[in-house]
C-alpha cells in the first residue's frame, strides 16, 4: 500500500522554533506533553537539542484514552531514561498535583544554584512544550482555573509575556511551545493523523482509514463488532466494512448508496473520542523510527 503523504510546512516551523528558544531562556524547567497513546510517535525528535539541558518533565497526556498497563510501561521508560514522567489528564485536572510537585522538584536544584550565587530565592518558571493538539492549551486551561493569581507583564524581565502562578514556588508561562513531530516515518505519520495531531486538510481521509480498518480489523475485531452491533467475522474488505457500518449509521447518499466518507469519519471521530475503547498504539521503542 503507498505510504501517507503529508504535506509539510517548514516556514512555520521555523517560527515555532525561535519562538521556543526565545521562551526557554525565561524558564528553569520544561514540561513535554506527549500522547500517552503514541509515546514515541508524538515526541519531537531534536527535543534535547532544543532544551539543551534545561531539567524536562514528561506528561504523558490523555491518559484516559490509552490502555492503563501501557501507560504503566511507557512511564518505567521515561523513568528507566532518568526522566521524572506522569500520566495526565489535562481535561479533568487528573495527574496535574503530581505534576506541579515533580516540576518544582526538578527545579529547586537551580533555585539553590542561584541562591549560592546570591540571587535572592524566587519561584520556578515553567514552560510547557508538546506537538499540535497534544494538549497545551487544555493544561493551562486546567492550571488557570486552579491558579489564585494571573501576574501581568513583569516589566523589564518579559514584556509581553504572561505568568500564570501555579503556587507559590511555581509560575507557569501562558503561551506554550508548538513542536513538531517527525512524520517522515510511514508508521508514525499514520499515527499522527488518527490520533489528530495532523491537520485533517494535510492527509489523505481515505488512505489513512484504510490502513487504520486494518490495523481495528486485526487487533481489535471485538470493539468494532460490539460497537457498531456487527456480526462476527468482520469482511476482509474495508470498503464493505465500511458499507456495514455505514449502513447501520445511516451514512446513505440518495439511493441508499453509502457514504463511505462519512462512515469514515464517525469511526475516526468515534476512536478519538474514546467511544471505541482505549488505544495504545506505540508499543515499543521500535515501533517507530525514533532515534
Ligand atoms: N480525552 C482527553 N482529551 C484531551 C485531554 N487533553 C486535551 N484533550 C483534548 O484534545 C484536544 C486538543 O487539546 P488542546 O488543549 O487544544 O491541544 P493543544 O496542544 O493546545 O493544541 P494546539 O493549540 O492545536 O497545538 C481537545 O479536543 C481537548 O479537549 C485529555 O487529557 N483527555
Ligand atoms: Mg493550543
Amino acid at each position: 500500500m503507498d505510504n501517507i503523504h503529508i504535506n509539510w510546512f517548514p516556514g512555520h516551523m521555523a517560527k515555532a522554533q525561535r519562538m521556543i528558544r526565545e521562551h526557554l531562556k525565561l524558564v528553569d524547567v520544561v514540561i513535554e506533553l506527549l500522547d500517552a497513546r503514541i509515546p514515541v510517535s508524538s515526541a519531537n525528535p531534536v527535543i534535547k537539542e532544543i532544551i539543551e539541558n534545561k531539567p524536562r518533565i514528561v506528561a504523558l497526556n490523555k491518559a484516559d484514552l490509552a490502555e492503563a498497563e501501557w501507560n504503566e510501561y511507557w512511564s518505567g521508560v521515561f523513568r528507566d531514561q532518568g526522566l521524572q514522567v506522569v500520566a495526565l489528564e489535562a481535561i479533568t485536572g487528573k495527574g496535574t498535583k503530581a505534576l506541579i510537585g515533580k516540576v518544582e522538584q526538578a527545579a529547586s536544584d537551580t533555585i539553590t544554584r542561584l541562591a549560592a550565587k546570591g540571587i535572592r530565592p524566587r519561584a520556578v518558571r515553567a514552560m510547557i512544550l508538546g506537538i499540535p493538539n497534544v494538549g497545551k492549551s487544555s493544561l493551562i486551561n486546567r492550571l488557570l482555573g486552579a491558579a489564585t493569581v494571573r501576574t501581568a507583564d513583569k516589566p523589564g524581565v518579559t514584556r509581553g509575556k504572561q505568568w500564570i502562578k501555579i503556587s507559590k514556588n511555581l509560575e507557569l508561562l501562558d503561551t506554550p511551545g508548538v513542536l513538531w513531530p517527525k512524520i517522515e516515518d510511514s508508521e508514525v505519520a499514520l499515527k499522527l493523523a488518527i490520533t489528530g495531531a495532523i491537520n485533517d486538510e494535510v492527509y489523505d481521509l481515505e488512505q489513512v482509514m484504510s490502513k487504520f480498518l486494518c490495523l481495528l480489523r486485526e487487533h481489535y475485531s471485538e470493539r468494532i463488532v460490539e460497537r457498531y452491533k456487527l456480526n462476527e467475522p468482520l469482511p476482509e474488505e474495508n470498503e464493505e466494512l465500511l458499507g456495514l457500518i455505514g449502513a447501520k449509521r445511516g451514512c446513505l447518499r440518495a439511493g441508499g448508496i453509502v457514504d463511505y466518507d462519512k462512515a469514515r469519519k464517525i469511526i475516526l471521530n468515534e476512536f478519538r473520542g474514546g467511544k471505541l475503547g482505549r488505544f495504545t498504539l506505540d508499543r515499543g521503542i521500535e515501533n517507530s523510527s525514533k532515534t
